[in-house]
């Protein structure tokens, strides 16, 4: 079967998007090839993990005799692999790991960029055949080159983000990502095993017909956010409700979903956790940078996600993201 050489691969478009910049070294699309090539080892693994208890449980032996690996911390060990072997990336931080991790060699302490990455959003649905993703966020450093990473360079504001995506392993595994120039999504063509150019262009509709949030913590939530959940089930002139309610629990999933079709996504602080589950690093800022990157808007229901200070690696902030009429209505509520 010959090639169709309309695609266009990740890795060309990487190339061809650094041809605009006549001072780039090729590091971004360096990284970026790097997280595509460890989602391509992921995809591969999530697409067997129905077959997990045939071939064994976390923490025993495979038929090769090799210790099966939970799907989480067998992402976080690909997308730590690539990236500390990569020759772009400085140090990571993790989800998975307390600290941050600073690679320290020659050539890493050279690299300009680090990266913070949840490598198994939404595990809890991989025992149930749920989308699940992986989301990245990548910032250029602030300490100097040629000494190692410091965590000063993990500990920036969103709005400094020089690239963030995710990675939707569901009923296609996609790669999206933004830069200041604009959101793309490639689609993973298993035929020929690269991500190929599916979604140019992503725009975030300035309104839509979903709302996304955990029901089952309404009486938690605070009463702007309560008034905001009831106005979404009425018929209102300005909301232009009832709409529809949609909750998958991946993350990656319900905001790629409402970035397509145009929705919001919510998750409050409640009484019991007034800062929410989610965590600014790793799960806020990349999202918010892309949808924001889309037309669209983020906050924490008080300000800007990108303008938060962080003070640590995974501290968590309550989130509300999506299409931004929607989101300036939730806005008229407080
Ligand atoms: P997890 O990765 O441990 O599953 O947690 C993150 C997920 C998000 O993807 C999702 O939005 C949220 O947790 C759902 O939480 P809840 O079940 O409290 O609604």
């Amino acid at each position: 079967m010959a090639i169709n050489r309309k695609i266009q691969t990740l890795d060309e478009f990487t190339i061809q998007q650094m041809r605009n910049f006549p001072k780039a070294t090729g590091e971004l699309s360096g990284l970026l090839r790097d997280i595509g090539l460890a989602a391509k080892r992921v995809h591969v693994e999530v697409n067997k993990a129905g077959l997990v208890d045939i071939l064994g449980d976390a923490g025993t032996m495979n038929v090769q005799g090799e210790e099966v690996k939970k799907l989480d911390i067998f992402a976080n060990n690909q997308f730590m692999g690539v990236l500390r072997h990569g020759i772009s990336c400085a140090g990571i931080g993790s989800e998975e790991m307390d600290d941050i991790v600073v690679f320290d060699d020659d050539i890493s302490n050279q690299s300009k960029y680090v990266c913070l990455f949840d490598p198994l959003d939404g595990s809890s649905n991989i025992d149930v055949n749920v989308s699940i993703g992986t989301i990245f966020s990548v910032f250029r450093r602030v300490s100097e080159l040629g000494k190692p990473a410091k965590s000063e360079d993990f500990l920036q504001q969103g709005n400094k983000q020089v690239a963030a995506g995710y990675v939707i392993y569901g009923s296609s595994t996609m790669l999206v990502y933004a830069t200041r120039r604009g959101v793309n999504g490639f689609t993973l063509d298993q035929a020929i095993g690269e991500f190929t150019l599916s979604h140019p262009d992503i725009v975030c509709p300035d309104s839509g017909k979903i709302y996304s949030v955990n029901h089952g913590n309404y009486f938690q939530y605070d009463e702007p956010v309560k008034k905001y959940i009831t106005a979404c089930q009425q018929k209102t002139k300005t909301t232009g409700g009832p709409y529809t309610q949609r909750y998958i629990g991946s993350m990656v999933a319900d905001v790629h979903r409402n970035l397509i079709k145009g929705g919001i996504f919510m998750y409050p602080g409640t009484t019991d956790k007034p800062k929410g589950k989610l965590r600014l690093l790793y799960e806020c800022n990349p999202f918010a940078f892309i949808v924001e990157k889309a037309g669209g808007k983020a906050t924490d229901g008080n300000q800007r996600i990108l303008d938060i200070q962080p003070t640590e690696v995974h501290q968590r902030t309550p989130f509300f993201i999506g299409s931004r009429l929607m989101m300036e209505e939730l806005e008229s509520m407080a």
